[in-house]
């Protein structure tokens, strides 16, 4: 620990309290007080400063974390542990749209299996998309355990684009893998199962019938998509494989999958066997899978895979004939597989050891080569002998479960789940080098990109399956535990707890922020979930609604404070469908949509173009409008969906309104239109005397300015001509759409200057 008094003054300065720091008698409260009142230690302080993000400031790295149970993803920052956004994955997602709108109803409906929605996911494994070992912030994909599924995420949006389903697999677990190129994205079964399902096989038939496996989904990064018809398996024995890592520089090529239960135990509790967690522990040592994933790509395409449910899959027997396909003993009833950065090593850890053990990629290599085998499995698979291909065995302490690696050479972190605790390790040298406590029982840990081939260090999360007395109590059902522990010096810190109050979130990767580069817009009318334009798009102008037989749709389109159409007509039993496109140019200027119980709901991003869809089963009235509050009109963005019985005829004609409004009022009117012109030539003109070209996010604004501005003639036309025939409700109210053009633009106009004075605009054009 440094002497206090620097990190005291660092903390004045870091904290711009300065002169703070001695006390103030001016009625603030100094650092000390605070301290003093909070109960707070200098270490406390300390992990403060490390993690505190000032307003307006941004975190070094970006988390995804599988939302686990929620079927969800969880981004967050890092240090700041602050939430940015849900993901909806697997299951549907309101604010988003995400289940909501159809176009997201697509992407779902991947996602079923035997023909049957499933709206909730058991997330488990995101990674990150790599380009030669190490993220490049494109893509993010993360499986589901429970139903064998994996997605994907473009991180262009954040938006999950596609979801497949595993054709041979009934649950799975060793997945999402990406191979140092995204070649391929591994995922691995978990409970045997017979591969096709096609009908009902004994459990007496287990080691014939039932079979594991590893799939290799082909993915295609021009299309940011998984290709199906080039993805492929390799059957396994009913191993319970678990997780899987794939091989990077030396070792690129290759994959390694654990398994937990090569007994094969079947379990049988009710007919006085013994259960499945002493059946599947028996032996000492239960099996990694080696895998050649280069070779077997090349002879699923010379042909050589059978197809199980349209999918290619290439048989024990084809993989041991074609020397694609090891077994090597490892510690009972191991968890994690992790590659070392460098690909020289694989780290495994036994759930029931206390080791890890530290496989040698280049004897695994070596006795592969030589033939030097101890052994064939029940199912002709040759094994590798454990002490051929160990390279260190490391005692690291009670319940070792994942091993992340850091910057540093050699430096390898394991959770410790029985012993709730982070162990740093040499891994080169086979030591211990630091421990400490994490709160409690830890499942995964992740450092900064730590499974590619570049990580970054300094910091790790623990993701701990317990939080017992870290939080306010809410009920039975505890937050789990994310903490923060600063891993750039020898010994680590403790920086922070953070509840994760959404599933229990297993594994997480975290990215340099830098590499994000989202967009803030798309494309004017862009179905977002194709990336494809849409064809209920259309622009401002050639909003239409068209009616054929009983269907009805609706080309409408969203822009403060306005939606177009302002009624639907329907006749009940009628399909209506509504395309929405948002013609906002500025950022973050979302509009939202729904139609009273209908269950519907859009969340339109500017470009995005959104499609909702359902029967008009009932007749009566039913609001529709705008659920984000995007402007100071926002409560006026309605709209009625209007739903009539069959053949229903109008008696009274609309416009017969008595005069409200007087000549007095329409002069009011038009002094309002004036003051405010003022104004807007104000700003316009400060705008226009600086560089302001220069930045994309102002012209932007300036674009959708413009856009109001434009469409103030017309209107205007319309109020002067009422005034001509004393007609003054009309004039007085298309006066006042008149303003309501001005104050938007005028909104923006204000918004661009401030931007402007804020990012150091010159002078001069
Ligand atoms: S899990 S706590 Cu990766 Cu599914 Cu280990
Ligand atoms: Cu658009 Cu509220």
């Amino acid at each position: 620990m440094k002497p206090q008094k620097p990190i005291a003054a660092f903390l004045a300065a870091a904290l711009g309290i300065g002169a703070l720091w001695a006390g103030s008698a001016a009625g603030a409260e100094s650092l000390q007080d605070v301290m003093k009142r909070r109960n707070l230690s200098q270490q406390d302080l300390l992990a403060a400063a490390k993690t505190y993000v000032p307003t307006g400031k941004r975190d070094e790295f970006v988390a995804f974390s599988s939302g686990g149970q929620s079927g969800q993803v969880i981004v967050y920052g890092i240090p700041s542990m602050r939430i940015l956004k849900y993901i909806g994955v697997f299951t549907p997602e309101p604010w988003q749209g995400y289940g909501y709108d159809e176009e997201s109803k697509a992407v779902l409906a991947q996602g079923r299996i035997d023909g049957r929605d499933i709206t909730w996911g058991d997330t488990h494994h995101p990674a990150m998309s790599e380009t030669q070992g190490k993220y490049d912030g494109q893509f993010l994909f993360i499986n589901d355990k429970a139903n064998p599924r994996l997605a994907v995420i473009d991180l262009r949006d954040f938006e999950t684009k596609q979801i497949v389903a595993n054709p041979i697999f009934r649950s799975e677990h060793g997945g999402a893998f990406v191979t140092p190129n995204t070649e391929y994205i591994i995922e691995a079964a978990q409970y045997a199962a017979p591969l096709d399902n096609k009908k009902f096989v004994p459990l007496e038939e287990f080691n014939e019938k039932y079979r594991g496996g590893v799939t290799y989904w082909k993915f295609d990064r021009k299309e940011g998509r998984i290709q199906t018809k080039d993805s492929f398996s390799v059957e396994l024995p009913p191993y319970s494989q678990d997780l899987s890592d794939a091989g990077k520089g030396p070792s690129d090529g290759w994959s390694f999958t654990n398994s937990f239960c090569s007994e094969r135990y079947v379990g049988g509790i009710e007919k006085g066997r013994p259960p499945y967690e002493a059946g599947c522990s028996a032996k000492d040592t239960d099996y990694m899978h080696v895998v050649n994933w280069k070779k077997a790509a090349e002879l699923v395409a010379k042909g050589m895979a059978k197809k199980i449910n349209g999918h290619n899959v290439l048989s024990i027997e084809t993989a041991v004939k074609e020397g694609i396909l090891f077994l090597i003993p490892e510690p009972k009833s191991p968890h994690g597989v992790m590659v070392s950065p460098d690909g020289k090593f694989i780290t495994v850890s036994g759930k029931l050891d206390t080791h890890v053990i530290v496989y040698s990629w280049e004897k695994i290599q070596a006795a592969i080569k030589a033939g030097n085998f101890e052994a064939k499995d029940a199912y002709g698979i040759p094994v590798l002998g454990m002490k051929e291909t160990l390279h260190k065995t490391v005692q690291v302490g009670l319940g070792p479960l994942h091993t992340q690696y850091d910057s540093k050479s050699c430096v390898a972190y394991t959770s410790l789940y029985v012993d709730s605790q982070i162990a740093k390790w040499d891994y080169c040298e086979g030591r211990v080098l630091d421990k400490i406590a994490v709160h409690y029982n830890v499942g995964h840990l992740m450092t900064m990109e730590g499974d590619s081939m570049d990580p970054k260090g300094r910091y790790l999360v623990a993701m701990n399956k317990l939080s017992i007395d870290r939080f306010t109590p809410v009920g039975p059902l505890h937050p789990q535990n994310h903490q923060l522990i600063d891993i750039s010096n020898d010994k680590m810190q403790l920086l922070y707890d953070m509840p994760i109050p959404l599933g229990e979130p297993h594994y997480v990767v975290a990215i340099d922020a830098a590499k994000l580069k989202p967009g803030v817009r798309y494309k004017v009318g862009t179905n977002s979930r194709t990336d494809a334009p849409s064809a209920g798009a259309v622009r401002a102008g050639e909003e239409k609604t068209v009616r054929k037989g009983n269907k009805i749709e609706v080309f409408g389109t969203l822009i403060r404070s306005h939606i177009t159409p302002e009624t639907i007509e329907a006749e009940v039993g009628d399909e209506v469908t509504i395309h929405l496109t948002n013609l906002e140019r500025a950022q973050d200027e979302t509009h939202g949509f729904t139609v009273s119980t209908y269950n519907v709901h859009a969340s339109v991003e500017p470009g995005k173009t959104v499609t909702v869809k359902f029967k008009a089963d009932k007749e009566g009235v039913y609001p529709y409008y705008c659920t984000e509050f995007c402007s100071a009109l926002h409560l006026e963005m309605q709209g009625y969906l209007l739903v009539k019985p069959k053949g229903w005829k109008a008696t009274k004609t609309a416009g017969a309104e008595k005069a409200i409004y007087s000549e007095d009022d329409y002069k009011k009117q038009l002094k309002k239109v004036a003051d405010t012109q003022a104004v807007i030539d104000q700003v316009v003109g400060y705008i226009t005397s600086v560089n302001y070209k220069d930045f994309p996010d102002v012209v932007n604004m300036m674009d959708d300015a413009v856009d109001q501005l434009n469409k103030i003639k017309d209107a205007k036309a319309k109020h002067e001509d009422a005034a001509k025939k004393k007609d003054w409700n009309q004039a007085t109210l298309w006066a006042e759409q008149v303003w309501q053009y001005q104050v938007k633009a005028a909104d923006l106009g204000l918004r661009a200057k401030t931007y402007l004075e804020q990012n150091g605009a010159r002078k001069g054009k």
